[in-house]
């Protein structure tokens, strides 16, 4: 067993240097100490960009020859498609959406194509190296169709997909013209991890109402296979970080850091060049807190890091015009010969260099204005040694679930920010020491190892779980098993669903009419005089009859409720409809207050479709409806039933279920088969003998012996086993 991680970048980056000789530099992230600190004993593969272009493919082959060393498996992008899938659909289509800066949002085709391109290339590459039982890992947003294109090909292999960035609400998701492929894609993965519940519940409620599915809290069944959602608010190394300042080299630093700062007091902040990380508010919070605490001037200054990124796409460019502009108008203001109030990094910093400033720093400052998690502001915690600090942080961060002993802060509200500066200033080191140890704890209880450690230990046991589940579909061996008893016997009888099961599930069921295909087979099955095939079905008696009263089969309407048999057709139940006006008045206000939901009345059942509503509304509706119906129902000793996109009213008396023991005891049967896609088909099988066949169409159930993974091979396994 392998484990791929597969994300944009690969862990190293190659390069040509002066000589024109390759080069190839590792970058430690994150994802990279998680991983190596997997428990599992696993043999690690990455895939991704090795950051860099090159049109040759002798190069190519040099570069993949040296990464694959180290289990590093490249794919070559070219400059177009990193401009239009990475610069492109990635950070200016999926990035601003993802963080609520709607208005950014870049709708080119050229750039959805191109990322649907790389995603295909990722997938190739994929294809081509995993074997059944690897695990695979996808990361970020940059892969959101990696996982279906996977499984696609590899139905059995287990896919996981984890999202960094926030996962905005559906009315925000839905503006993209790609949405149900995006969210199609990620359902291709057995796991999709996010940092936060509120992510989880947005994708949720993106893919029930785009892609009409209906989750059970944190898991939806999709063709066999149960897809989960769930949280996993990522960490960092903590040990790495709380044990930094033990290093000499760091120690030195902080030292060189204390002369230079003087006595001042010191506020960090460290970020990314990016609109979404709130850098301007920031500024503007300081400015104001300068502006109005004229006693704290000369005595406390801002070192802002910000790290290049992006910056050749225009937003990027104009947003560090703009930083460099305020930074410029602060400090011109109130500069003094001894004091600095902005000091301004615009580059990174080695890692020795970056924590001794956190371990230094007497506030951490914190304002994106959305951020999936944001792993400085843990890092600032864990730098800190036995060494007091506030850290102020953004409600809008990943992070704030977590850390609520920082100072929380809302980055719209400028004066909040000011404000907690000042109390950070003012905070007794006796309490900044007992907040701090308190989310240090936290934090180094949750490291980076046991949120990659949770993870695909929850993959690994989702996919025992689904391969279970694909254990009970019907193998070529059990075919032929149930054709030989076929051909042993000599009573048989067939109990045959109709919508869903011996035709394909429409949304308007006037248009499920049979097809020659199982006109076909049902003759075929009739002329045997061994058979006896039943449609049992909660269509009504005229519809069955205008389909199949020419062939020699016996039919059940309505659940039951009125049979034929022998060519005649004869009632269970007297011909009064069993519901009464108020029953009737209840659904007609559910119809007109759920668009696209109908009534249907037929002789016995009365029947409320929602197929085509809205998944949160119907659910609602759903509910109210059954809820209302409640007592009048009892009253009168109806049943409600639910079934697969309806409610059904209808007298208790007949069931499928009651139609199959009816029939039972029609004749001594050697052989009986029964199968069906719906709930209301378990009563079926729930009154037949343990050595009957019964078989789900479409999901896996309880009651069910076997089961089918799609309408479509109904058909063709009828008329297998009865050659
Ligand atoms: C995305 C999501 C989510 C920064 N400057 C320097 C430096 N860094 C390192 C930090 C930290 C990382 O970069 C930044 O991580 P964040 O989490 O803060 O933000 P994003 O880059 O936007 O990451 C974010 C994350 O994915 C993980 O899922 O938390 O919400 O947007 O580790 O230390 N490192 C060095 N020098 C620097 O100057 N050495």
């Amino acid at each position: 067993m392998k484990l791929f991680i597969i994300a944009n970048r690969l862990p190293i980056k190659a390069n040509r240097n002066e000589n024109n000789e390759l080069e190839f530099t590792r970058s430690e992230g994150g994802l990279t100490t998680g991983m190596d600190s997997l428990s599992m004993n696993v043999e690690k593969h990455w895939i991704g960009w090795p950051g860099t272009y090159t049109e040759s493919e002798v190069e190519e082959k040099l570069i993949s020859q040296h990464l694959e060393k180290f289990n590093f498996h490249p794919v070559f992008l070219s400059s177009d498609q990193i401009l239009n899938y990475y610069e492109g659909y990635s950070n200016s289509t999926l990035w601003p959406l993802c963080h609520y800066f709607y208005t950014y949002v870049e709708y080119e085709n050229l750039y959805w194509n191109t990322y649907k391109q790389v995603n295909e290339l990722f997938a190739k590459t994929t294809l081509d190296l995993i074997g059944p039982d690897d695990i695979i890992w996808v990361q970020d947003y940059q892969l959101m169709l990696l996982p279906r294109m996977i499984r696609n090909s590899a139905e059995n292999v287990s896919i996981g997909y984890f999202h960094h960035i926030p996962f905005p609400s559906y009315e925000l998701f839905r503006v993209l013209p790609e949405r149900a492929e995006l969210l199609e894609g990620l359902l291709g993965a057995d796991l999709i991890g996010f940092h936060t519940h509120d992510y989880m519940r947005h994708f949720v409620s993106a893919a029930e109402r785009v892609l009409d599915i209906r989750f059970r809290f944190d898991q939806v069944l999709l063709n066999n296979r149960i897809a989960y959602v769930d949280a996993f608010p990522m960490g960092i190394n903590f040990d790495l970080y709380f044990n930094a300042i033990n290093q000499p080299v760091v120690q030195e630093k902080v030292d060189a850091m204390r002369e230079t700062y003087g006595k001042h007091k010191l506020i960090l902040s460290v970020d990314r060049l990016d609109y979404s990380k709130g850098i301007l508010h920031r500024l503007r919070g300081f400015a104001q807190f300068i502006e109005n605490h004229p006693e704290y001037r000369e005595k406390v200054s801002l070192a802002m890091i910000v790290v290049p990124s992006r910056d050749s796409v225009d937003r990027y460019a104009a947003l560090k015009t703009k930083i460099d502009e305020t930074i410029g108008t602060i400090n011109g203001k109130y500069s003094t010969i001894n004091w600095t109030p902005v000091y301004y990094f615009y580059h990174g910093f080695p890692f020795e260099e970056l924590v001794a400033l956190y371990h230094m720093a007497d506030i951490g400052l914190v304002t994106p204005l959305r951020d999936g998690m944001n792993l400085v502001a843990k890092e600032y915690l864990a730098a800190k040694r036995n060494k007091a600090g506030v850290l102020i942080l953004s409600e809008m961060a990943g992070a704030a679930i977590e850390l609520n002993d920082a100072l929380i802060i809302n980055p719209n509200n400028i004066e909040e920010i000011e404000n907690a500066i000042y109390t950070a200033l003012e905070m007794p080191e006796e309490e900044q020491m007992r907040r701090m140890r308190k989310m240090q704890q936290s934090i180094s209880r949750k490291s980076v190892n046991k949120w990659a450690n949770d993870f695909v230990n929850e993959l690994k046991a989702i996919s025992i779980k689904n391969e279970g589940l694909n254990t009970e579909r019907i193998d070529h061996q059990t075919k032929l098993k149930i054709q030989a008893e076929y051909r042993a016997t000599k009573k048989r009888l067939f109990i045959l669903d109709y919508d869903g099961t011996l035709a394909p599930f429409k949304s308007k069921p006037e248009e499920a009419i049979p097809s020659s295909e199982t006109y076909r087979l049902l003759k075929k099955l009739a002329s045997d005089p061994k058979n006896k095939v039943v449609i049992s079905s909660g269509r009504d008696r005229d519809t069955l009859e205008e389909w199949f009263g020419n062939i020699a089969i016996d039919l059940a309407a309505e659940h039951g409720a009125c049979y034929k048999e022998k060519g005649v057709w004869i009632d269970n139940v007297s011909d009064e409809v069993p519901w009464d006006n108020e029953i009737m008045e209840i659904v007609q206000n559910f119809v007109d207050k759920t668009p696209r939901s109908k009534i249907e009345e037929k002789n016995t059942t009365l029947v409320w479709h929602y197929r085509n509503v809205d998944t949160w509304l119907a659910s609602l509706r759903e509910q109210q409806l059954f809820e209302a119906l409640m007592i009048p129902c009892a009253r009168l000793g109806l049943q409600i039933m639910r079934g697969n996109k309806i409610i059904e009213i209808k007298s208790p008396l007949h069931t499928k279920g009651s139609e199959a023991r009816r029939l039972m005891a029609t004749d001594d049967f050697d052989f009986i088969l029964a199968i069906g896609d719906d709930t209301t088909d378990e009563d079926t099988f729930r009154e037949l003998p343990s050595n009957a066949f019964t078989i789900k169409v479409g999901s896996i159930s309880e009651v069910a012996h076997y089961s089918l993974k799609s309408q479509s091979k109904v058909l063709p396994l009828l008329d297998i086993i009865s050659d």
